[in-house]
Formats: C-alpha cells, sequence, structure tokens
C-alpha cells in the first residue's frame, strides 16, 4: 500500500523563470521578454533577464538534483528559444541547451518531462495575433514535432500547456501577466479555442515525429474543492462545484472548460449556455482535433474550496476558520484538495494522473547556521503528501508528483520576491543553499513516500 513502487517522485520548473540569457544564443524575443520592460509592472522592476542562470548552471543543478535524490524533472522549453519567430528556422543554439541538459538528466538517471508550453510565446507570433490567430494551430505543432523528433530518444513524458487558465486568463482577461491586455471576452474564448486545438495538433504532430512510443499529456490547473463532511450530501455538492462554469466576466478560472473537450470531446453544457454569445464557430472536427487521446493527465494543485450541501439543496463555500494556515503569498493551505482533487479528476477523466506542480511560497532566509530552517515547507508537503498517498490506496491512478519547485525563480508579476524552491538562491551570487526541505524531500523519495 501507499505510491506505486515506480512513483515518479519529481520537481518542477520552467524555462523563462530560471534560464536567464534571455538575449542570448540568439534566443527570439517571447512575450515576456517584451512585457517586463513595461514601468510597473512587475516587482520592484524585476526582470527574467538572469534570473537563476540556469543557461550556465545547469550541470550543477542537474548535479544538486541527483543529490537530492530526485527522479524526474519537469522542465520547460522556450520556443521562442529554439524557433526564434515561433514559425520560421530553427535556432541550433537553443537547441542544443536542451540537448545538453537532457543529457545530464540522462546520465544522473533523472527521467526528463518536457512542457512545451509554460507561457513564452515568441513576440513575432504575438505580433500576427497570437492566441486569436488560427495558423497558431499549426505553429505549435510544428515546434511541437521538431521538440519530439530530437529528443524523443531521451525524452518519454511532454507535456503540451502548462496551465492555459492562466496564460490566458491573466494575460488577456485581467492583464496582470505578459502580454498585459484586457481583451473583450469573446476573443478570449476564442483564444482558448485555438490553444486547446494547438494542443490536439501538439499531440499528432509528437506521436507522428517522435522515435518510440511515448507518453503525452496536459498540464491544467486550478483551485479544487473538498467536503465539510463525508456525508454523500457534502461530497455529491463538492464533486459539482468543482466542475462548475463560472460567471463569464472571469471565465478562465475552472476545470471543466478545459479539460471536458480535452478528455471528452465535448464542452460542458453549462458553459455552452453560459457563455453562448461570446463562441467562435466550433466544428465537429475541432473538436476531433482537441480530444485526439492522450496518455496521461496532469494537473497543477495548489489548494482548495470547502464545500457542503446548503439547506436549500444548493452548495455553500463553508467559510475558513479565523486564523486558518495561509502561506507568505496568502494561499490558503488546504491539504484535503490533493486527495479530494485527484479523485474527482480520476472519477471524471479516467487517465492515470500526474500533480504536476504544488507547492509553497515563504520568506526563507539563511540562518546563522548557514542551513535554511523552512519548517512550514516542510509540514505543508507533508500534508498534502499524506493526502495524496491516500488518494492513491483509494484507488485513484496516480503515478507521480512533482513539487513546485525545485529552486527559488522569478515568480512572474512578483518577481523574486516569492521563493518556491527546495533550494534557496542568492541572486546576487548564484549561489544556492539546499533547503531543510530539500532533505526531507530526499527521505521521502528514499522511502517512497511510506515515512510521510
Ligand atoms: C505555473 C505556475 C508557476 C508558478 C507557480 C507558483 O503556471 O506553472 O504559475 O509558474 O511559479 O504556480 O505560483
Amino acid at each position: 500500500m501507499g505510491f506505486r513502487e515506480d512513483f515518479l517522485w519529481g520537481v518542477a520548473t520552467s524555462a523563462y523563470q530560471i534560464e536567464g540569457a534571455q538575449n542570448k544564443l540568439n534566443k527570439g524575443l517571447s512575450i515576456w521578454d517584451v512585457y517586463v520592460r513595461e514601468n510597473n509592472k512587475i516587482y520592484d522592476g524585476h526582470t527574467g533577464d538572469i534570473a537563476c542562470n540556469h543557461i550556465q548552471t545547469y550541470k550543477e543543478d542537474v548535479k544538486m538534483m541527483k543529490d537530492m535524490g530526485i527522479k524526474s524533472y519537469r522542465f520547460s522549453i522556450d520556443w521562442s528559444r529554439v524557433i526564434p519567430d515561433g514559425y520560421g528556422n530553427v535556432n541550433e543554439e537553443g537547441m542544443a541547451f536542451y540537448d545538453s541538459l537532457i543529457n545530464e538528466l540522462v546520465k544522473a538517471q533523472i527521467e526528463p518531462c518536457i512542457t512545451l508550453y509554460h507561457w513564452e510565446l515568441p513576440y513575432e507570433i504575438y505580433k500576427k495575433g497570437g492566441w486569436l490567430n488560427e495558423d497558431i494551430v499549426q505553429w505549435f505543432g510544428r515546434y511541437a514535432g521538431i521538440i519530439a523528433e530530437r529528443f524523443s530518444d531521451r525524452v518519454k513524458f511532454f507535456f503540451t500547456m502548462n496551465e492555459p487558465q492562466c496564460f490566458i486568463g491573466l494575460g488577456y482577461l485581467n492583464g496582470v501577466h505578459a502580454p498585459g491586455l484586457k481583451v473583450n471576452l469573446r476573443d478570449t474564448f476564442e483564444m482558448a479555442h485555438n490553444v486547446m486545438k494547438a494542443h490536439g495538433r501538439a499531440v499528432q504532430m509528437i506521436r507522428e515525429k517522435s522515435k518510440r512510443d511515448v507518453l503525452v499529456g496536459y498540464a491544467p490547473t486550478c483551485g479544487m474543492t473538498y467536503p465539510y463532511s463525508n456525508s454523500k450530501e457534502d461530497i455529491e455538492a463538492t464533486r459539482k462545484v468543482m466542475f462548475s462554469i463560472p460567471e463569464a466576466d472571469n471565465w478562465t478560472w475552472n476545470i471543466s472548460w478545459w479539460s471536458d473537450p480535452v478528455m471528452l470531446g465535448k464542452y460542458p453544457e453549462e458553459g455552452l449556455m453560459k457563455y453562448e454569445q461570446y463562441l467562435p464557430k466550433i466544428t465537429e472536427e475541432d473538436m476531433k482535433l482537441i480530444s485526439e487521446p492522450i496518455d496521461i493527465y496532469g494537473q497543477n494543485i495548489y489548494n482548495g474550496r470547502c464545500i457542503r450541501m446548503g439547506e436549500d439543496g444548493r452548495p455553500v463555500d463553508v467559510k475558513r476558520k479565523d486564523g486558518y494556515a495561509r502561506t507568505a503569498n496568502n494561499w490558503p493551505v488546504t491539504p484535503e484538495c490533493l486527495y479530494w482533487g485527484p479523485k474527482f479528476l480520476y472519477e471524471r477523466y479516467k487517465k492515470p494522473i500526474y500533480i504536476t506542480e504544488n507547492g509553497m511560497s515563504a520568506h526563507d532566509v539563511i540562518s546563522k547556521d548557514s542551513h535554511v530552517h523552512d519548517d512550514a515547507r516542510i509540514e505543508f508537503t507533508r500534508k498534502y503528501l499524506s493526502e495524496l498517498k491516500k488518494a492513491s490506496e483509494d484507488g485513484v491512478d496516480i503515478r507521480g508528483y512533482f513539487h513546485w519547485s525545485l529552486m527559488d525563480n522569478f515568480e512572474w508579476d512578483k518577481g523574486y520576491s516569492e521563493r518556491f524552491g527546495l533550494v534557496y538562491v542568492d541572486y546576487e551570487t548564484q549561489q544556492r543553499v539546499l533547503k531543510d526541505s530539500a532533505y526531507w524531500y530526499k527521505d521521502v523519495i528514499k522511502n517512497n513516500g511510506n515515512n510521510l
């Protein structure tokens, strides 16, 4: 009992958040390179220009992972680094970097997992309309094929899109992420439809160009829900809220609009009705492309809402307790979501699940004894993983967990003010210090979670 014997214990990062060298190695501009230069968009004027300088330190970083006992590394490829304008020539210098990173991982016996899109839309594609331009479906597919052709001999895991909820919602609806726009609702639905078509096309191209059988997945996010009690009514109310559809003005933050099409081949009825006036033309052919079968389901999970059945038979949110536990960026600590989230997702989508991200930000400091005592992160992860283990024991097909993040990094509009890493990064010296949580996680991995 517990986790599967071959459970994939991992850590995750993304390209812009750690790489640095943004204008080196012939990289093209991405929307983030441009956005961070605007005034007052990013905390204290921070940029990802240097970030964790991973382009230069990747060998040491891989060695560090090996020392931490990490079994798998989920990283992303910056589209604008390997195809500077997104659709034209391939930049060999960019490809060579990832090639070498992958070789290091393989040597260290760390399973590489590629995410294709963790938000670096090439600026040249943005200028052509970005996600609004239907051609992006082919451009993204071509990019996916190029990556699969080159790396599938060594890489088995490919995730297409990371958190479409965020890159459309935060990028185009409330404008706090690149490209920082607030566009019409109509446009956001069309973008979302193209995102999912691009996902489908990528799945096809990965299969076509891979040198062997690979595993293809998707990595959306969203808040989860968990029931107030184990009564049938509360559980039913919770399941209902989990897959419910929000009002149009903040529509992107939900699960089913983004996952039902991909996993079940149809948009949720509730959404088709609620959003009708904003929707683009949706054809059967589109739905077929969008639901091109995938092998594994990734989900980024950070927290959730507690739900119970109301007196009137409608689900209600249970108020959080006064003084409830929170992380440094004020996200609630709700371990139950790592039990109920995967359980509901597995019931609905019936695919093996990987938690592609989970973790917390804390105000970590290096202590007088030169260590970083991040007890809160240890406690957080212990509680979350214990719930995940319970789900696995209850028959949910959970195959892996990637802690966000390997190391502190550029947290988007929050710059370097949030520290999510198991490893502390001093951004002036680029020194890395394993936090207590890194040693703790190593022990968990060694025991396959049996010591949680
Ligand atoms: C994602 C996330 C990460 C964040 C993390 C903490 O999309 O995968 O936004 O990039 O750093 O979720 O907020």
